[in-house]
């Protein structure tokens, strides 16, 4: 299980639509593939999403940081020996999508190795997760087309709204326009990723109080900790962090510091060691989870709900797994399938990342 190469893929491929948020739009998956091999043959693959606008991260950033600081960190070492690879890429900061995708790969590894698939490694909670979808910004009409396509194509039936914009009573009126045409049939809650400030967070909160939301993500800007705090207060709802605690430490100063009381777990940037950890403090400290998407490929979304599924915790609300759907084309050699709302994980060993290498070569642009 001696670690021999590490590569760095970049591919593109472009989305049908844009999915636009508060704080950025993605409009083409421009994601790297990392592919961890061992001197035994056995290949592990994951993949990481640059968002600049959440973590600073770039495509030719997290290539450039596998290739010429992860990669000889990890190469010579057993894919065993996960606390040795913790250590060595936390001598860098940042880049939480590169070591998330490192540590991942090599979970699939370890996967493979036992013939056994990780979802079970990881806890073997249950077989899969329901399925939330997040609805970017348009007018309330095209949302609630949009949402009504997800249910009736996939049973699709917990949206997450995509708020934040200015005046606040344009997304209002979304959730409105959602809740009228649904009733209860559909679970609704809203992320802001930090577009409003906190004053302008509580009222919107106020004028949604009938609209019957389960959770309110990231309203106000993450460097606002104590408006956060005071914004907690008036919050009916689990406040959920997500930009403003990407990882362990902050999870704990967030949720000790009580400005938030529920915690986005993001594959994407924890991987799987980090995210247990993430997990483990937030059942400690005894908050809710949400799996969260990074506006993750197939590939990240397998990652995912492999993780969600492992665990009770993380499979008892919906995960955020459908975005990959608005993508013009996918790497999986086989393509995911949501049914009846839900999407399973793998049964095959290791997480169960099998890549079209015909359409890998068709997206990469490295060469
Ligand atoms: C989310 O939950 O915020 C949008 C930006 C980002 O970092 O993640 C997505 C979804
Ligand atoms: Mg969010």
């Amino acid at each position: 299980l001696t670690i021999s190469r590490v590569e760095a893929v970049p591919y593109a491929i472009p989305y049908r639509k844009p999915l636009r948020f508060a704080s950025g739009e993605v409009r083409t998956a421009d994601h790297v593939v990392v592919r961890v091999h061992t001197a035994g043959g056995l290949v592990g693959t994951a993949e990481a999403p640059p968002r600049p606008y959440t973590y600073g991260e770039t495509q030719a950033s997290i290539v450039a940081v596998v290739d010429q600081v992860m990669a000889p960190a990890l190469v010579g070492t057993s894919a065993l020996d996960r606390s040795v690879h913790r250590a060595r890429l936390h001598r860098t900061i940042g880049n939480p999508t590169a070591k998330a995708a490192l540590d991942m790969a090599v979970w699939d590894v370890l996967g493979q190795a036992l013939g056994q698939p990780v979802h079970r490694l990881l806890g073997g909670w249950t077989d899969g997760m329901r399925v939330s979808h997040m609805l970017g910004f348009d007018d309330p009409a095209a949302m609630v087309a949009e949402a009504h396509r997800m249910r009736d194509t996939y049973g699709i039936s917990t949206f997450k709204v995509k708020v934040g914009r200015r005046p606040y009573r344009l997304d209002v009126d979304v959730v409105r326009a959602l809740r009228e045409e649904f009733g209860d049939a559909v679970e609704l809650y809203v992320d802001g990723n930090r577009g409003w400030t906190a004053a302008e967070s509580a009222r919107a909160l106020h004028e949604m109080a009938d609209l019957g939301l389960t959770l309110a993500e990231e309203l106000n800007p993450a460097d606002d900790v104590l408006g956060r705090r005071w914004l907690v207060g008036r919050c009916p709802v689990p406040f959920v962090a997500d930009e403003s605690a990407p990882d362990a430490a902050s999870v704990t100063r967030e949720l000790l510091g009580g400005s938030a009381t529920a915690v986005s777990i993001k594959t994407a940037r924890t991987g799987f060691s980090e995210s247990q950890r993430v997990l483990h403090l937030a059942e400690g400290l005894g908050v809710e989870v949400v799996v969260g998407n990074q506006i993750d490929s197939q590939v990240g979304t397998l990652c995912s709900v492999v993780f969600g599924a492992a665990h009770e915790a993380t499979s008892r609300r919906a995960g955020e797994l459908s975005n990959f759907l608005d993508m013009t084309d996918d790497l999986l050699a086989e393509p995911l399938q949501i049914r009846d709302g839900r999407l399973l994980a793998p049964t095959s060993p290791g997480t169960g990342v099998v890549l079209d290498e015909e359409r890998l070569t068709r997206y990469r642009q490295d060469r």
